[in-house]
């Protein structure tokens, strides 16, 4: 994760807090597990073939850049506790500034400095741990989507400066979210505080270019409607900077609906049909479509490949949100 070494520097600042949570001696036991981990990675990535990031793609800071997000995925920290593997994330809620277009800057509210926040991954079964600090002026907490104990459910306000930990198991096996429940929650999730969790199945799913987008909308006048979309924080980002693939290449694309204010949002690929794994809670695919409607927190995992080289373009087919930032362009290369 391109922005650890900061939050180091953060929640080493906040040691004082850490002590108060009783987690400052946690740790030191997990490092077998995490090589092991890296290596089985890294064994499934070396199978997929994916084309370097165009280097003149913009960001909007160190831990915010829509090229690297979309292939980014923060597996945490695996520690091994009493014999139990735990997987441990760190989540700061902050304010930033991001200019959405040439025209018009908004103060996000997001998890460590990007929208959406990390792509936090587990597997199936793992004890899941994170610390959340709230630096961001306001009070905020993190609701996680899966099957989890009430304490560990995230309504309750953690205030300014307060920090603290939510734990639970890894489960079901999906493509989940997780977002600030604080109300008005439409504010809180449209300025930007939401993320995706991936849970693999104890199986791994085959060798694919694996990828995230997430769509949000941005209501700039507080009028209850969207002004400005985007695909993973950015309106038009991937409009004028293309993802690249490569032709052939199996491509799972985990995708999650964001946007408040609009009942529904609509996902379509150019040129291309798509296998659908609703919720991601399957290993066979429930129905093979060109547009999928999905309301607000709904999220699947869609497979693909494109035989032809070229540039097409993905959008919601509400072409009104297209329009107003929600679009983009996959660059598919012949291999190299
Ligand atoms: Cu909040």
């Amino acid at each position: 994760m391109p922005n650890r070494f900061l939050l180091e520097k953060t929640l080493l600042w906040n040691r004082r807090q850490l002590l108060k949570l009783g987690l400052a001696g946690i740790g030191v036991a997990g490092a077998g597990l995490a090589v092991q981990e890296l290596t089985r990675e890294r064994r499934s990535q070396a199978l997929v073939k994916v084309p370097a990031l165009p280097s003149n793609a913009p960001a909007v800071s160190a831990s915010f850049n829509p090229m690297t997000i979309v292939r980014d995925f923060d597996r945490g920290t695996v520690k091994n506790e009493n014999g139990r593997k735990i997987r441990e994330f760190r989540l700061i809620a902050g304010t930033t500034p991001v200019q959405l277009n040439s025209a018009v800057s908004l103060v996000t509210w997001n998890f460590n400095g990007r929208v959406p926040g990390p792509t936090l991954r587990a597997t199936a079964g793992d004890r899941i741990r994170v610390i959340f600090l709230n630096n961001g002026g306001h009070a905020h907490s993190i609701h996680f989507h899966g099957i989890h104990s009430a304490e560990s459910d995230g309504i309750k306000p953690v205030s300014q400066g307060a920090a603290t930990i939510y734990e639970f198991d890894a489960q079901p096996y999906g493509v989940h979210l997780y977002h600030c429940h604080i109300a008005p929650v439409t504010r809180h999730i449209s300025k930007g505080l939401f993320g995706m969790f991936i849970v693999d199945p104890p199986q791994s799913r085959p060798p694919a270019d694996e990828m995230v987008l997430v769509m949000g909308g941005y209501d700039l006048n507080e009028d209850n409607q969207n002004e400005l979309y985007a695909f993973n924080g950015l309106p038009n980002y991937y409009m004028h900077h293309p993802i690249p693939i490569y032709q052939n290449q199996l491509v799972r694309l985990y995708l999650l609906n964001m946007i408040e204010f609009n009942a529904a949002a609509t996902f379509h690929i150019h040129a291309n049909f798509f296998r659908v794994y609703r919720t991601g809670m399957s290993l066979t695919p429930n129905e093979e479509t060109d547009v999928i409607t999905m309301g607000t927190a709904e999220r699947h995992i869609l497979e693909f490949a494109y035989p032809f080289p070229g540039k097409y373009m993905f959008h919601p087919h509400q072409d009104a949100i297209a329009e107003a930032g929600c679009m983009g362009h996959f660059e598919v290369l012949a291999p190299a």
